[in-house]
């Protein structure tokens, strides 16, 4: 069975995390899946925004906990977020096209926190976001102490990071952790309406708007004025800023081709 389903679309990508016996939890034959499927994504100019979710009634369940019942020594855990969630994060951060998440259900651990590194996060109104690491004696890797307090601030992180209960989708959602919720009938096609919605639009921009964003938290004010300079400059001389500016002109909707 393929740990990742790949279904490619009129310029997008739906990604399905599909280990749904396990709430989808990683083992390391689908994080190489999914870093592969990235990868593709990013090499596609066909593909101009990727929409990730999961099979079944989870999101992600964080670390598949099967692989990691001690036999012998205890596990290298710091090995593991170096040569496996570490760079999925990164790769999904540093994707020049959006990614959209749909969590269809509980995310949890590693699960919660790749759904926050992705762009847009929609949740089902029944899913919900744990911060699972503190109940088996680990701390929020990932990215969970880095998008969690600049998310919803550090009184909210510090208590789901410590008690490691679940936050459902509509407090989530009312706490700034995700753009919004669906009903859990409605959740696949909202999420696909945006994924399609992006991948008409300047997909370049919208690259060039994720690195800015990306930088911002580490940034001061001047810093950040230059940035947005030097990808203003790059934004301005693609094609399509001179599309967007003729359709606006023109008093019709712009064809943007991404580039
Ligand atoms: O190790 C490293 O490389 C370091 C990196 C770590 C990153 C991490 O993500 S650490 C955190 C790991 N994840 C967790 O601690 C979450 C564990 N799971 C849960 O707490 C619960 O399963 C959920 C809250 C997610 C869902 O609860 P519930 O009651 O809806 O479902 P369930 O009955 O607990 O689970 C259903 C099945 O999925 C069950 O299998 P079974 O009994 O039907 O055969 C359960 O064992 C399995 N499952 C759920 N989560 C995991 C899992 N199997 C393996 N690993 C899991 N993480």
């Amino acid at each position: 069975m393929e740990t990742v389903l790949v279904d490619r679309r009129a310029g997008w990508m739906v990604l399905t995390l599909n280990r749904p016996a396990r709430l989808n939890a990683f083992n390391e034959e689908m994080h190489l899946a999914l870093r592969r499927a990235l990868e593709e994504a990013a090499g596609d100019a066909a593909c101009r925004a990727v929409l990730l979710t999961g099979a079944g009634r989870a999101f992600c369940a964080g670390q598949d906990l099967a692989e990691r019942v001690q036999t012998g020594g205890a596990p290298d855990l710091g090995a593991s977020l170096d040569r496996l969630y570490n760079p999925l994060v990164r790769q999904l951060r540093a994707l020049d096209k959006p990614v959209v998440c749909a969590v269809n259900g509980v995310a949890a651990g590693a699960g919660a926190n790749i759904a926050l590194a992705c762009d847009i996060v929609l949740a089902a109104r029944s899913a919900t976001f744990i911060q699972a690491f503190s109940n088996i004696g680990l701390i929020p890797d990932s990215g969970g102490t880095f998008f969690l307090p600049r998310l919803i601030g550090d009184a909210r992180a510090r208590a789901l990071a410590l008690l490691g209960l679940p936050l459902d989708a509509a407090t989530a959602a009312q706490w700034g952790l995700i753009w919004a919720v669906a009903e859990d009938e409605a959740l696949a096609g909202e999420a696909e309406a945006i994924t399609a919605r992006l991948a008409a639009r300047a997909t370049h921009a919208l690259g060039l708007v994720k690195q800015a964003l990306n930088a911002s938290p580490g940034n001061t004010l001047d810093q950040q004025l230059d940035l947005e300079r030097d990808l203003q400059r790059l934004a301005g001389y693609a094609p399509d800023y001179a599309e967007g500016v003729r359709a606006f002109t023109q008093k019709r909707p712009p064809v943007f081709s991404g580039q």
